[in-house]
């Protein structure tokens, strides 16, 4: 019976440390919402000697697609240039392309002999300019899905690099009308 004196003030104790714990899921929940935010700026980096890549992303593919196209920053931290040369993957082959237009035209076409990029220099690969082809895709890219793939640089070398992949639609490459790469369903 003594311990039912002390009942009265249980509901309030349990009131006040409820109110506690829901103020701290609350702080937690803004915490997690702040980190949400802040994903992308701390998006994914991946390093090679003095190249350092971020930004990537790979364009989903429609089925049946052969070709998809993929996406990155590229930083040169060191005082001697860098190329990227190529490189590989097990969904894909793997090539680095350029799309211009020349006379009112779109072209694209693979740069066999690398892509530059010049001391402390950075090279955005962007839809509509450089840009990573995989060709041969053994599967659609699908979005949601991250695909690897090795890139080669000369002098750094290989760097493995993860490529969330967005929607088909995500300001992906521009449609190739009457272009050079007539046989590329993109
Ligand atoms: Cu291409």
């Amino acid at each position: 019976m003594k311990w039912l004196a002390g009942a009265p003030l249980e509901p309030q104790g349990f009131e006040a440390m409820k109110e506690q714990l829901m103020t701290r899921f609350s702080s937690l929940a803004f915490a997690l919402a702040l980190s949400g935010f802040a994903a992308p700026a701390l998006a994914q980096e991946f390093k090679a000697g003095d190249v350092t890549i971020d930004k990537a992303w790979a364009r989903a593919t429609p089925k049946g697609a052969e070709v998809g196209a993929a996406y990155f920053v590229i930083h040169n931290n060191g005082a001697t240039p860098e190329r990227l040369t190529g490189g590989s993957a097990d969904f894909a082959a793997v090539e680095i392309h350029e799309m211009k237009t020349e006379g009112g035209v779109m072209k694209m076409g693979e740069l066999k002999n690398g892509l530059n990029i010049p001391a402390h220099a950075t090279i955005r690969l962007a839809p509509g300019g450089y840009h990573v082809m995989f060709t041969h895709l053994t599967k659609p890219l699908a979005k949601g899905e991250k695909v690897k793939a090795t890139l080669t640089f000369d002098p750094a070398g290989p760097v493995e690099v993860e490529f969330p992949v967005e929607e088909v639609g995500a300001s992906g490459p521009t449609p190739m009308k009457g272009g050079a790469m007539g046989g590329m369903k993109m």
